[in-house]
């Protein structure tokens, strides 16, 4: 039996290592949800037994130890954390108690996006930066003036009216696409690559050399002010907000009051569906009592305020162990290795399945089965594993070895050279690749056949009743309705529903066959410039290739589908059944689109639509959107907080539309 005073010890033990791998190398060991289980659990303990905890307890102190590589700066007020909440309750909870101790029963907050970056402290002297210092422990910081300095983001005087001296509080945090880039290089050099944008931060901001600083893209978001003299505050937190704003500080554009607690959990769950679109990441929301007196009133305790609590999202990234790796069989005959997972709850469901994506990258990661692997599930993004613990690598783990043959139909598996996917050869005698094929087929954005779920088409494909798309028109309700899991309701919808998906649009269709590499917009193209399916068919290659977005490999596809005599007489059966497309006037087509040669790219979060609606409508209306500006781009469009492409864009003079000049050029009105 293990006496609490012996786990306790344990605690301390692993999260003193874990922390100083996370604080001084930049580098932790594990998720930062494992470490915060592992705190917590020593809180408890603590809790319970009080006469258990040491000075030196890892509970006992704010953040970082200070490193002695860098000046120490004593905060003239202390440098606040905060409290967390995991859940509903204890957003209640917290709102309950400030409730009471302020003896207000209604509370005004301020809603603040919780960046995932390095807290800072910026002061100013008469409007000059002269010292810019890390949290550190809370008191004492590092500082790290020159390498603030060149944050473009932090403005070197103040505009406005400053004060004699203030002093101000932000996060420092590097963008996504910034944090990719330079991981890109690194692993480009051979050098190790940060595990989340935030010790990529960390790692940046604490460098020896200023220059190296300067060339990481680093942001800033100001939310707080420490010690000001020389200056009448305001009487309100949206008010120093504003303040803060006017002195030239970026302030996140994110920010909302809330009438009241619910209106901070409605704004939480908002943020939380914007999470994955947003350009830089977030960890949770914060609320902030609005009143500056209550504040005072409601003071903190020894680490963190009483006015404020952080709401966390459910953690993206967990470990657990890697039990197996099978491999699945997709539509073109890809074979994707798929963990089995003990089961772990991450991003807020349980996942006990994760992609591996490929050998390769199997490879590069150096998973193994047995391993303690972290877990990542972003948003609605498909889990993946993203690396394993191997300092926790146990003995007997083994190296994923890919079949020889498909595990579907025993098929050889081969890998074409230079590809870094292996495929099974069986075509359409693999029965996985016809059910990937059908289910692509009657997909929304495909044939849009509605109700025809995976465990339908894998029943059909398994009795052989349906072997090509063709054959799902000729069933008949009273066919679906004996089937398992279908009543007669159902299978009446659903021949509906298949009745419905004959009346079709050309480039739908050209998707839906699912030629190699012709996803939705190639599709688009080549119904534009083809207008119907005959002369598609009868392409040659230089007409192919004079298509926009077409090159020697999609061509090469394209050509060698219709070369099938097999997809030749489905297409036809197709027909023979009743689907039909209106053809396309090509003649008509490209001046008539009014975006047409217009080149987009979309930087920074937009609040009437995400960005993958924008991209959308940009190419519904003949535009073409991209990754990375350049002299060809024509427009750039900057939503909240921009990232670096925007500074490109004013660099190379192209033009700069919001969110409503972008709104009005799709309205037509530009
Ligand atoms: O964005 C943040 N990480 C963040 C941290 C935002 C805030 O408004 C904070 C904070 C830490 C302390 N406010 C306090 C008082």
């Amino acid at each position: 039996m293990t006496t609490a005073a012996q786990r306790a010890a344990a605690l301390r033990e692993q999260l003193h290592e874990h922390a100083y791998r996370y604080y001084v190398l930049d580098d932790p060991g594990i998720p930062d949800a494992d470490y915060d289980q592992l705190y917590r659990e020593l809180e408890a303990i603590e809790v319970e037994h009080p006469e258990l905890v040491t000075p030196d307890s890892p509970t006992q102190r704010v953040g970082a130890p200070p490193d002695s590589a860098f000046e120490p700066v004593r905060h003239r007020l202390p440098m606040l954390s905060l409290s967390n909440a995991f859940s509903e309750q204890e957003v209640r909870d917290f709102h309950r108690r400030a409730q009471q101790r302020s003896g207000e029963a209604e509370l005004r907050y301020v809603v603040e996006p919780k960046m995932d970056g390095l807290a800072v402290s910026l002061t100013y002297e008469q409007g000059v930066l002269i010292k810019a210092a890390t949290r550190g422990d809370g008191r004492t910081g590092e500082d790290v003036t020159a390498n603030v300095r060149t944050i473009h983001q932090v403005p070197l005087r103040l505009s406005g009216d400053a004060p004699a001296r203030v002093e101000i509080r932000g996060e420092i945090y590097l963008p996504l696409a910034g944090f990719r880039e330079m991981n890109r290089r690194l692993e480009a050099d051979g050098a190790k690559t940060f595990v989340n944008p935030r010790n990529a931060a960390a790692g940046a901001l604490r460098q020896l050399d200023p220059a190296i600083t300067a060339q990481r893209p680093l942001g800033i978001v100001c939310y707080a002010l420490g010690d000001i003299e020389g200056f009448r505050l305001p009487t309100t937190h949206s008010a120093l907000l504003e303040q803060l704003r006017s002195w030239g500080l970026p302030v996140s554009e994110l920010n909302q009051p809330a009438e009241d607690i619910d209106a901070c959990l409605d704004r939480y769950a908002a943020l939380q569906a914007m999470r994955a679109e947003l350009p830089f990441e977030i960890d949770g929301v914060v609320y902030k009592v609005d009143d500056l007196a209550l504040r005072e009133t409601l003071g903190q305790v020894a680490r963190a305020p009483r006015w404020a609590i952080a709401h966390k999202f459910p953690a993206e990234e967990a470990s657990t162990r890697l039990l197996d790796v099978e491999f699945q069989v997709g539509r073109t005959g890809a074979l994707t290795p798929v963990a089995r997972l003990a089961p772990v709850f991450v991003g807020g469901v349980t996942v006990s399945n994760a992609t591996l994506h490929n050998m390769d990258e199997i490879e590069r990661k150096d998973v193994r089965i047995g391993d303690q692997v972290v877990v990542r599930r972003a948003g609605d993004v498909i889990p993946e594993v993203v690396r394993a613990l191997t300092e926790q690598r146990p003995a007997d783990v083994h190296r994923v070895q890919q079949p020889p043959q498909c595990p579907v139909c025993g098929s050889d598996v081969i890998r074409a050279e230079g590809e870094a996917i292996a495929r099974c050869t069986g075509g359409l005698v693999c029965s996985a690749q016809r059910e990937g094929a059908l289910r692509h087929f009657v997909s929304r954005r495909a044939m849009d056949v509605d109700g025809m779920g995976d465990k339908l088409i894998e029943q059909l494909v398994g009795s052989g009743r349906v072997q090509s798309p063709a054959d799902l028109y000729t069933l008949t309700q009273a066919e679906l309705a004996g089937l398992e899991r279908m009543g007669e309701k159902s299978a009446s919808n659903l021949v509906a529903a298949l009745e419905r998906s004959k009346h079709t649009e050309l480039g739908r269709l050209i998707y839906a066959i699912g030629i190699r590499e012709v996803g939705e917009v190639t599709a688009q193209a080549l119904a534009q410039a083809f207008g119907d399916l005959q002369p598609l068919i009868d392409a040659d290659e230089a007409a192919l290739l004079a298509v926009p977005d077409v090159g020697p490999i999609v061509a090469q596809h394209v050509r060698l589908f219709f070369e099938q005599a097999q997809n030749l007489s489905v297409l036809q059966a197709l027909q023979d059944l009743g689907v039909n497309w209106p053809s396309i006037d090509i003649a008509a087509k490209p001046a008539e689109l009014p975006l047409s040669g217009k080149t987009f790219v979309l930087t920074g979060s937009l609040d009437t639509m995400t960005r993958d609606e924008a991209k959308q409508r940009i190419q519904a209306m003949g535009g073409k959107v991209t990754g990375s500006v350049s002299k060809k781009t024509d427009y750039v469009v900057a939503g909240a907080d921009p990232g670096s492409k925007l500074d490109k864009a004013q660099t190379l003079g192209v033009e700069v539309l919001d969110e409503a000049g972008l709104a009005a050029l799709l309205d037509g009105a530009g």
